[in-house]
């Protein structure tokens, strides 16, 4: 099962690798042998001292955490409004999974290393988060604002590591 899972990460990997060299514009080679360099594996933006992986593939917010931890590293948490202007910015995806989550507790929004949700920031939409027991997890959307949803939904997500 472990196995499987690593597979699961590694592929998430190698399609982000493909966005990533897409993506890149085709001017931006200064020759032969010439690298982007960054503290961050290939793969992997850098923001602010820390590396962000944005996923190509889909999964429910369980299979994206486990993802995350396979690659070292945690389910996105957004602790300012540059962090969070800087991942909407680069979003290749619709939605996606951060590391928010309300399981425990109904209501006690609380980021994967166990931290509260601080009010002063916090992008929920208005409304939100709306689905009490129901929706348990946390997703952005491109509109730049949090929803609650079901954590079985499928979306892609963006895990978050130190260099
Ligand atoms: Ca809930
Ligand atoms: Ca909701």
């Amino acid at each position: 099962f472990r196995l499987h899972l690593h597979i699961k990460a590694l592929q998430g990997l190698c399609s982000s690798l493909r966005c990533q060299e897409e993506q890149r514009p085709a001017g931006k080679h200064q020759g032969e042998g010439s690298r982007v360099c960054t503290p961050c594996r290939r793969g992997w933006t850098f923001f602010q001292d820390r590396c962000y992986f944005h996923s190509c593939s889909l999964g429910t917010w369980d299979t994206a955490n486990r993802s995350c931890a396979s690659l070292g590293a945690l389910l996105l948490q957004v602790t300012s409004l540059a962090e969070q202007a800087h991942i909407v910015a680069s979003m290749k995806a619709p939605s996606f999974w951060m590391g928010l989550t309300d399981q425990a507790l109904e209501g006690a929004w609380m980021w994967v290393d166990g931290t509260h949700s601080a009010a002063n920031a916090s992008y929920w939409q208005t409304g939100e988060p709306n689905g009490r027991q129901k929706e348990n997890c946390a997703l952005a959307r491109q509109d730049g604002h949090w929803y609650d949803a079901p954590c079985t939904e499928q979306h892609h997500w963006v895990c978050e590591k130190e260099p």
